[in-house]
């Protein structure tokens, strides 16, 4: 049967978030294998480098002004401090570099004129960069992409039936619409969501079915867990049980066989017991840092200790695809 397929239906995506766990971990541990390295984990670095003060009402979102958060707004950072963070991850091991910042969307200002500047610089010290800013236009996207970034992170976080009951100050087509900009220019697209915002089985399976049928299929699919924050309408949601993140990547994976899958936002409430099942059922990326935009992750000794039990190896930057890889060998063994 053919794996990589753009036309599943939303009645195919339910059989396969419904396969009993063992059985769904077992086939997304296979298509895995088959597509990937095992073992090898993307490892990316998250930086807010503007923070807070934000005019959109996600209602799961720490960095919204109108929620009192107790997250402090900050302009745009230095160029330089940004700069010197990005070093501190490649250090560290971290092969992506990707900014984030609370944005609705981009403008054409000084402000952006700053952040190509830091695409071109990160580019220049040899990592993958990504960036998150909110909103694009399809000439954004290009300058984007001239400046170095590999990859544009936009998640459409949950179904579009669902979407109204979290955001209300853009729509489902707008998100949408910045993903055409960011493919139409070439540029890695970087798009998931979020479990744990109230959403039903249905929502989940729409979100995916969506995301599996765009014209190509993201690149990376971030899977998060919602981090509930004080402050936020969902503040009071309760904890993501980890058989549910397990069951959203198996079905990710089995979808969309040539993505990396990012085990994103919630890894610090997760045992490594419970990591290694994400692993398993197909994640091949994480978050490292002791903080992703504005609340805390796993810190990087405890990582280190995961990826020695486990034996998993960071992957390198701007590596040719596992798929085009193995490809490529079968075609040299014919
Ligand atoms: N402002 C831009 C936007 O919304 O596209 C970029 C930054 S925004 C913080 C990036 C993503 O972070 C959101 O789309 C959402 O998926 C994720 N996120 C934000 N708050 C979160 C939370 N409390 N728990 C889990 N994920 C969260
Ligand atoms: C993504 O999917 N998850 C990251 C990244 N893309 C930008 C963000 C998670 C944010 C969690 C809440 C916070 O730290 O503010
Ligand atoms: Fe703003 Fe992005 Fe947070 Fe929404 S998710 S409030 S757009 S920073």
């Amino acid at each position: 049967m053919k794996e990589i397929r753009k036309d599943w239906t939303k009645t195919e995506v339910a059989q396969i978030y419904h396969t009993p766990l063992l059985e769904l971990i077992f086939r997304a541990a296979e298509i895995h294998k088959k597509y990937h390295i095992q073992n090898e984990i993307q490892v990316c670095t998250l930086l807010s480098i503007k923070t807070g003060g934000c005019p959109e009402d996600c209602a799961y979102c720490p960095q919204a002004a109108r929620y009192h958060t107790g997250v402090a707004a900050h302009k745009l950072m230095e160029i330089e401090e940004v700069l010197a963070a990005a070093r501190k991850a490649k250090e560290a091991g971290s092969t992506r570099f990707c900014m984030g910042a609370a944005w609705r969307e981009v403008r054409n200002n000084t402000d952006f004129e700053k952040v190509l500047e830091m695409v071109k610089e990160v580019h220049a010290m040899g990592m993958e960069v990504c960036c998150t800013l909110g909103m694009l236009t399809e000439d954004q996207a290009r300058k984007l992409k001239e400046a170095g970034l590999s990859a544009y992170n936009h998640n459409l976080d949950t179904s579009e039936e669902h979407y109204t009951n979290i955001i209300t100050t853009r729509t489902y087509q707008h998100r949408l619409e910045t993903l055409k900009h960011v493919r139409n220019a070439g540029i890695s697209v970087c798009s998931g969501g979020i479990i744990g915002l109230g959403e039903t089985d249905e929502d989940r399976i729409a979100m995916l079915h969506t995301l599996a049928t765009l014209p190509e299929h993201p690149e990376s699919v971030p899977i998060n867990a919602l981090v509930p924050v004080q402050g936020t309408p969902l503040e009071h949601q309760p904890l993501v049980d980890t058989f549910e993140m397990v069951r959203m990547i198996a079905t990710a994976r089995i979808l969309m066989p040539k993505s990396i899958v990012r085990l994103s936002a919630g890894r610090i409430r997760m045992s490594i017991e419970a990591q290694a099942l994400c692993f398993m059922a197909g994640a091949n990326s994480i978050f490292a840092g002791d903080k992703l935009l504005t609340t805390p992750n796993p810190n990087y000794i405890d990582d280190q200790k995961m990826f020695a039990i486990l034996g998993l190896v960071p992957k390198k930057p701007f590596k040719e695809s596992t798929v085009e890889k193995i490809t490529n060998q079968k075609v040299n063994e014919m």
